[in-house]
């Protein structure tokens, strides 16, 4: 084998990061066929959540006035806010920049033309455009976020799915409202099937929703309140009318992961409503007790686990437990992680603890768009974190390879996620 030199490692190591296709393994997309969820062009990317809570801090009116305005007087006001008189600094509006720019668009920056920016969006067709963003940040497919509560969704699912490519897309089964017991949504959801509201009722609801989607896995995001339950005393589960969050966990969610083996993706950390004013823009982000996470792992050897942590503070904690059992998996920066110099500190950290075995990003785009510019972004921290640690290899003369590079980036961006999704674990 001819080991590469200092320069060739890095333009193997760059090719590779900037090239390799990645699996997006969670995002808020939607394909053409869902219509109006599916959110693309300048003016959903200006009204993204994120870019919201950044203009709401110092713009002069208030987020119920906001809300009340069409979108189109939405984006306007955060384009003239942020990006005409402010520089675009922050990584929200560095994504809006990186996106127009790697579409050809910075010809409408000097003058600040955010009209000439929507002609060229109402000149692209839905299915193409598609296309496009995928083979631009080079994406093998995403997995969305289908949640069966919400009708506005679940009307393209049912009676029969919508047609789409679902090579390109894959799906998931977000639960949050049964880890909340949340039984305003969860009453009405089983009523439509005609179900009880037991642990019964919620199994053969969910049963019937895993037949719909076929997904990847079920997803939850865990509330900060969330406890579980002592079950030992349970002689009568049939019994048990509109169980808790933990008792669904407990009793349906994890039997069923071991019994159909279908990971449980968990995300930890996110403070639904800090401001409610805000709406989806007004969540926060708090540290949270990992030892939950442990003890599911721990309790559940038979059970996938996908996690990510919302805050910085939880990433060292919870690299170790990954480190620690086979049957956990961290995915991803998110969202307040989302930063270059967060992911640049974790990506390493996660590399220096768990070598390759971890999926280093998703994207959480939830406007096909985003897809761009979050991946571009990270790729190009992905050079930067990988470099110095090929350089000590070869300081010590261990011989580097291009397909070395080429297998261990491949597995940081997707691959890893494969491995665990199909091994078998006891
Ligand atoms: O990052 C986001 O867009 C958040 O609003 C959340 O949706 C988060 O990613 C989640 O999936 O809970
Ligand atoms: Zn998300």
């Amino acid at each position: 084998k001819a080991t590469l030199s200092l320069e060739d490692i890095e333009k193997v190591v760059r090719h590779y990061a900037l090239n390799t296709p990645v699996v997006d393994v969670h995002t808020h997309l939607f394909p053409p066929s869902h219509s109006e969820l599916m959110l693309w062009g300048i003016d959903a990317l200006l009204t993204y959540h994120y870019l919201v809570a950044e203009y709401l801090t110092t713009a002069s009116v208030s987020p119920e006035e906001f809300y009340k305005w069409s979108t189109t007087k939405q984006a306007d006001s955060v384009w003239h806010h942020l990006f005409v008189d402010r520089s675009p600094l922050s990584e929200a509006c560095q994504g809006v920049i990186t996106t127009l720019s790697t579409l050809g668009l910075s010809s409408y920056f000097e003058k600040r033309d955010l009209n000439g920016i929507r002609e060229w969006f109402a000149g692209q067709d839905p299915e193409k455009y598609v296309d496009l963003v995928y083979k631009i940040a080079k994406i093998r497919y995403v997995v969305m976020t289908n949640i069966p509560f919400d009708p506005l969704e679940a009307k393209y699912w049912q009676p029969t799915p919508a047609t789409y490519n679902r090579e390109q897309f894959r799906t998931a089964l977000r639960i949050d409202q049964v880890l909340l017991g949340q039984w305003s949504s969860l009453g009405p959801a089983l009523d439509s099937l005609n179900l009880p509201h037991t642990l019964e009722g919620a199994e053969c609801y969910l049963l019937h929703w895993i037949e719909n989607y076929t997904p990847e896995y079920f997803m939850a995001s865990v509330p900060s309140t969330f406890q579980l339950e002592d079950i030992s005393g349970i002689t009568e589960p049939s019994k048990i009318i509109k169980p808790s969050g933990g008792l669904l966990l407990q009793l349906v969610i994890l039997p069923l992961a071991k019994r159909l083996q279908l990971p449980i993706a968990l995300k930890f950390g996110a403070v639904r409503g800090l401001n409610p004013r805000l709406c989806l823009a007004g969540d926060g982000v708090a540290v949270v007790d990992v030892s939950l996470l442990t003890k599911l792992a721990k309790d559940n050897p038979q059970v996938k686990f996908l996690v990510t942590f919302l805050s910085r503070v939880n990433q060292h904690e919870v690299t170790v437990v990954a480190n620690k059992f086979s049957n956990v998996h961290i995915y991803g920066c998110w969202w307040y992680c989302n930063n270059p110099s967060i992911i640049t500190e974790l990506t390493r950290m996660r590399l220096e603890i768990l070598g390759t075995g971890f999926t280093a990003q998703h994207s959480d785009a939830r406007v096909l768009d985003h897809l761009i510019y979050k991946w571009q972004h990270f790729r190009t921290l992905l050079v930067d974190v990988l470099m110095p640690l090929y350089k000590q290899l070869q300081r010590n003369h261990w011989v580097i390879t291009e397909s070395d590079i080429k297998r261990d980036i491949e597995r940081l961006l997707g691959g890893s996620y494969d491995e665990f999704m199909a091994k078998k674990i006891t």
